[in-house]
């Protein structure tokens, strides 16, 4: 896998970002000017598009324990660690793959911190849904919490990614059960995608980035 940029953005905090000081645009194209000033006028569309910087916003939600900052991590670097901190609130983080950087929102899944969940996804081009694959005793509060997400007006019309992680567990189910149990059949009022990843084996993640890049294009 490509390594990654990674920029921290310490700075951002909680509070900016409810009281609304903080703004996210949902897309920024910043056009790359040559050194020569004439450049641009004489390149052709698809040179052109080679020089354009495409910026995209991500939440990741899902219970605690799904699997969302490993996910980041094993994104932005590969790296996958047993030895995890619980996210407390969110962290930021982003990720530079070619010309594409990528913004993503690892918010926290403990109960306390699911009712911001709504206002992190209203901006951003896709919202990520990470689900614990071998965790059975919690999937119908994950397809609940999911459910109730999706039913806010403001989120109306935003892709989703499904995310079933850590099949490389033993009873990890397969992509149809967690299809059939997360309920996805029933999201007819955006585009739904799922994929079934080990972020312990790294497996699926360059499907997921390849998701996430055409996501981003599709929007510019
Ligand atoms: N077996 C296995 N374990 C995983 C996998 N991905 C994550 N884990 C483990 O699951 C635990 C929780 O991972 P986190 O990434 O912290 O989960 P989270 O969704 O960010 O949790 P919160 O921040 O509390 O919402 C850690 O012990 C990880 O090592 C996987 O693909 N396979
Ligand atoms: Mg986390």
């Amino acid at each position: 896998m490509t390594m990654a940029t990674i920029i921290e953005a310490p700075l951002v905090t909680m509070k900016g970002r409810i009281d609304g000081s903080i703004s996210i645009p949902m897309m920024r194209q910043q056009r790359w000017t040559g050194r020569g000033g004439g450049e641009t006028t004489t390149m052709d569309s698809q040179r052109r598009s080679l020089f354009f910087k495409q910026e995209m916003e991500l939440s990741l939600i899902g219970l605690q324990n799904a699997g969302k900052t490993s996910l980041v991590n094993v994104v932005a670097t590969g790296g996958y660690s047993e030895d995890m901190i619980p996210t407390v609130g969110f962290n930021m983080k982003k990720v530079t793959k070619g010309n594409v950087t990528i913004k993503l929102w690892d918010l926290g899944g403990q109960p306390r911190f699911r009712s911001m969940w709504e206002r992190y996804c209203r901006a951003v081009s896709a919202i990520v849904y990470v689900v614990d694959a071998a965790d059975h005793d919690n999937l119908s509060i994950s397809r609940s919490e999911l459910h109730d997400l999706l039913s806010k007006p403001s989120l109306s019309g935003i892709p989703l990614l499904v995310l079933g992680n850590k099949i490389d567990k033993p009873g990890a189910l397969s992509k149809e059960a967690l299809t059939e149990q997360m309920g996805l059949q029933s999201i007819t009022d955006r585009e739904v995608c799922c994929y079934m990843i080990s972020c312990k084996n790294s497996t699926n993640i360059d499907s997921v980035i390849d998701w996430l890049i055409k996501h981003s294009k599709s929007k510019s």
